[in-house]
């Protein structure tokens, strides 16, 4: 497939929602020990939960280690694709390719720079070769061709879009000193413009409280549909999450999407704190150089990590008497969609959830 040197915006491609039709989805299957307790297995089996539930209403495609492949096939669901593909880690959302597609059935994708979350300034493990040429293969598999961004990194998790010129980000994270702070804000907003086809970037502070990502914002906020968002929410101003969700909301309040449209802002709670225990702490390899799991840390537990697909959303849950909140919050906004809830503390014990261990493939339209 051909690595293309011109701009998508200028040959007629945008990234569109999450919510619009997709063709399918891409995983990466867990399995190291420094960043998954016991070697990955507790993960496995929730890895394993999403994909089968996400199979249910869409292609679904597990990309999986050589050492890991009988294993992850013998677990999965015959209906989930398994293919071999060398990883550093689990992060589809974040190392997978962004697709983008035209309006005369065509679909391409950015291969943005991966480097774990802020390389050598404050990146979560070290190398990260095999997970940044994830992008790159599963153009292959998909036959697209693909925009390489040598010389600009970024993670799926730091964005959300609306399809209709509007995109979603953080300060905290797209500044970052670890990814691109050779570029002003100014720059960086051309970068996405021009790559994703947007006009207007909101950009909200700050994610989640102790977001290891750098505050992403699929964290904190995403997209329903155009002129629509949730925001995690708490009404606990003593937890240091409320400023921030209070100031991401005070934002979003003030501002209009790429349309000029003013943003319905619903709240979503998030659970009360998540903390890791002794035993989930013992279960990690201390390694150098990745982020050691620390008992009493507290985790960034969202609900607003879920994730949307052809006729469901898949959401993380916690056995927290807010997970029936965000089930009738989601039922309401998305009356048409399955709404199905997964225990995932494993996978937020690993520093994501559902919506960053997921990448859609959109589906081709012709207008
Ligand atoms: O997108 C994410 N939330 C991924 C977090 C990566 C954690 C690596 N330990």
């Amino acid at each position: 497939m051909k690595k293309l040197n011109t701009i998508p915006s200028a040959d007629g491609f945008r990234m569109p929602g999450e919510f619009e039709r997709h063709s399918g989805t891409y995983m990466i299957w867990p399995e190291r020990p420094d960043n998954w307790r016991l070697g990955g297995k507790p993960a496995q089996q929730v890895f394993t939960k999403v994909a089968n539930a996400i199979g249910r209403f869409e292609p679904i495609t597990m990309c999986v280690s050589r050492g890991q492949y009988d294993n992850a096939r013998n677990m999965l669901a015959d209906y989930v694709k398994v293919v071999e593909m060398s990883n550093d880690d689990s992060w589809m959302r974040d190392c997978g390719a962004t697709f983008v597609i035209d309006d005369k059935g065509n679909k391409r994708a950015i291969d943005w720079t991966f480097n774990a979350w802020g390389g050598l300034v404050d990146g979560l493990y070290f190398p990260w070769d095999q997970d940044d040429k994830v992008a790159m293969k599963m153009c292959e598999l998909e036959q697209v061709d693909r925009y390489r961004l040598d010389d600009f990194i970024l993670e799926g998790g730091s964005i959300h879009v609306d399809g209709e010129g509007t995109l979603l980000t953080t300060e905290e994270c797209l500044l970052s000193e670890g990814r691109n702070s050779h570029l002003t804000k100014e720059e960086i907003e051309k970068v996405l413009c021009d790559m994703l086809n947007v006009s207007k970037v909101l950009w909200i502070k700050n994610g989640i409280y102790n977001d290891e990502t750098n505050g992403h914002v699929d964290n904190i906020c995403q997209f329903v549909k155009p002129g629509v968002v949730v925001l995690a929410w708490t009404d606990d101003e003593n937890d240091p999450q409320y400023a921030i969700s209070k100031a991401a909301y005070d934002y979003l309040s003030n501002e209009t999407d790429a349309k000029g449209r003013k943003l319905e802002i619903h709240k979503m709670y998030t659970p009360s704190p998540i903390l890791i225990t002794k035993g989930e702490s013992s279960g990690v390899d201390a390694v150098d150089g990745t982020l050691p799991r620390k008992e009493g840390d507290r985790l960034a537990a969202s609900y607003v990590n879920y994730y949307t697909g052809n006729g469901f959303v898949a959401l993380p849950i916690f056995n927290d008497p807010n997970d029936e909140k965000a089930i009738a919050l989601l039922k309401e906004l998305y009356p048409d969609r399955e709404i199905v809830p997964i225990y995932a503390r494993e996978i937020l014990l690993g520093g994501g959830n559902i919506h960053c261990i997921t990448q859609q493939v959109p589906d081709v339209q012709v207008k």
